[in-house]
């Protein structure tokens, strides 16, 4: 029998709804926007994948296909090698300042990968898991409950939803403003109760840092069996960074990407001295996002847990540095953004496929939950996702009527990729992005 072969690749730009959240670089806007790939196999099978969103990474998909189309699922690594190699030149740049990932082609390239591995998935029937790295570790993988400021969305005339959800505390609470600490702690149970987060992450870079202690300080009073992170992006200098930690080394489990490059030294230097001074575990997204600054920071000692988003670094690709973690005693954790349920399974299958002491890894979802492009989306439950060992592919079903919606939206409302400044303007006005300084902090 012949091994099948990809007839079809289609690419999806698509929308969904988002709340105003508030970081470093502005405010979400009331849309967030992703690229699905949908690849048809000669035996009817389909595969999808699920990357960020934006032209640039819609056109290089659109450019790949000749290089997929045709090919066998047996061949997919030497498919992705012609991807790569085409279109490396697009990420010449890095990942940008922003606190999200500006790179073309390493998305472009895990859309590929993600359909491809599901459709070998399907084919050998074995989960995505199986298929990564040595294969799947565990079938339960936690997540943390990602906490963010949100912005008063009364202040613009912006299309943001509002009371999509009333079947939980969480879904009633999730469009409404959050600028203190009281409305954080009260979100904070929301999700817990519907989630069950054994950690929580709180989106920093927002307020000045000491109320941002003070959050931290709130919720740790209200969990303290719950472990706790921080992320400004790197938007704080070293100095005020070391004494924000002084004053949370009691309540903090780690912290992310606390302060970055400043005074000619470079993120990875200045996270070094953070490290030797606090030895508080640093995590990042920031500076240690492909090989060549991988080598750099390990030989810096720079970050203790390297958030290996499957988007950015491939699904095979953030297992190997799962591996790298787990024999360097690291702890390897996934970096995110919004995103749909493809994702979901995206990151369930990476982690599933991690080796070692993995911390819950950080999703976006449940401030999307219940915009589903697939039949069978992933359920979290006690603060975890399962992945069953008898599951096939990525381990669900595209639901092509829900992505021709999100199709539609984003054609109607003249969408692209993500921009918060725009957003932010509205709250201040002639806001401009500055990576030293906290976004409502003007
Ligand atoms: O969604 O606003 C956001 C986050 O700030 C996101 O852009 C970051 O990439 O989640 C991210 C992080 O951990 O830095
Ligand atoms: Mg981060």
């Amino acid at each position: 029998m012949s091994v099948p072969k990809i007839k079809k690749m289609e690419v999806f730009p698509v929308a969904g709804y988002d709340s105003m959240l508030l970081n470093l670089s502005g405010a979400h806007g009331p849309f967030f926007t992703r690229n699905i790939v949908v690849l048809t196999a000669d035996n009817g099978a389909v595969g999808v994948g699920e990357v960020p969103g934006g032209q640039k990474i819609t056109d290089t998909l659109e450019h790949s296909k000749m290089l997929v189309e045709g090919s066998s699922i047996g061949e997919y690594k030497a498919t992705l090698q012609k991807i790569r190699n085409k279109f490396s030149y697009l990420d010449k740049g890095g990942r940008g300042n922003q606190t999200f990932d500006l790179r073309i082609m390493v998305h472009a390239l895990t859309g590929v990968e993600t359909a491809l591995l599901d459709l070998l998935g399907k084919y050998l029937h074995v989960p995505v898991a199986a298929l990564l790295g040595d294969g799947q570790q565990r079938e339960h993988v936690g997540l943390l409950g990602y906490l963010f400021w949100v912005g008063d969305t009364s202040k613009t005339d912006l299309p943001y939803l509002q009371n999509d959800d009333d079947t939980s505390e969480w879904g009633r609470l999730r469009r409404k403003p959050v600028t203190d600490v009281e409305s954080l702690v009260r979100l904070a149970r929301a999700s817990y109760d519907k989630y069950g987060f054994k950690t929580f992450k709180l989106k920093g870079g927002v307020f000045d840092g000491e109320k941002e202690v003070a959050a931290i300080k709130g919720l740790h009073e209200a969990f303290p069996d719950v472990k706790l992170d921080l992320d400004p992006n790197g938007g704080w200098y070293l100095k005020d960074a070391l004494h924000y930690a002084d004053e949370l080394k009691q309540d903090l489990h780690y912290i992310e990407d606390p302060c970055g490059a400043e005074d000619g030294f470079s993120g990875r230097e200045i996270l070094a001295e953070f490290q030797q001074l606090t030895h508080m575990p640093v995590a990042t997204n920031m500076v240690d996002t492909d090989w060549r600054q991988m080598s750099h920071a390990l030989a810096l000692n720079s970050i203790s847990i390297p958030l290996a988003d499957p988007h950015f670094w491939t699904m095979e690709g953030a297992v190997r540095v799962a591996q790298l973690c787990d024999e360097f005693n690291l702890n390897w954790g996934i970096h995110s953004n919004n995103h749909f349920d493809i994702s979901l399974a995206m990151i369930a299958n990476t982690a599933a496929a991690a080796p070692g002491n993995v911390y819950d890894v950080d999703t976006h979802w449940i401030w999307q939950d219940g915009q589903y492009l697939t039949k069978n989306p992933y359920q979290i439950k006690n603060g975890q996702l399962t992945v069953p060992r008898n599951n096939e592919g990525l381990g669900v079903e595209i639901d092509m009527e829900a992505v021709k919606k999100a199709h539609q939206l984003y054609v109607d409302n003249n969408l692209g990729a993500r921009d918060d400044a725009i957003t932010m303007q509205y709250l201040i006005p002639g806001w401009k992005f500055d990576p030293k300084r906290p976004a409502m902090v003007r």
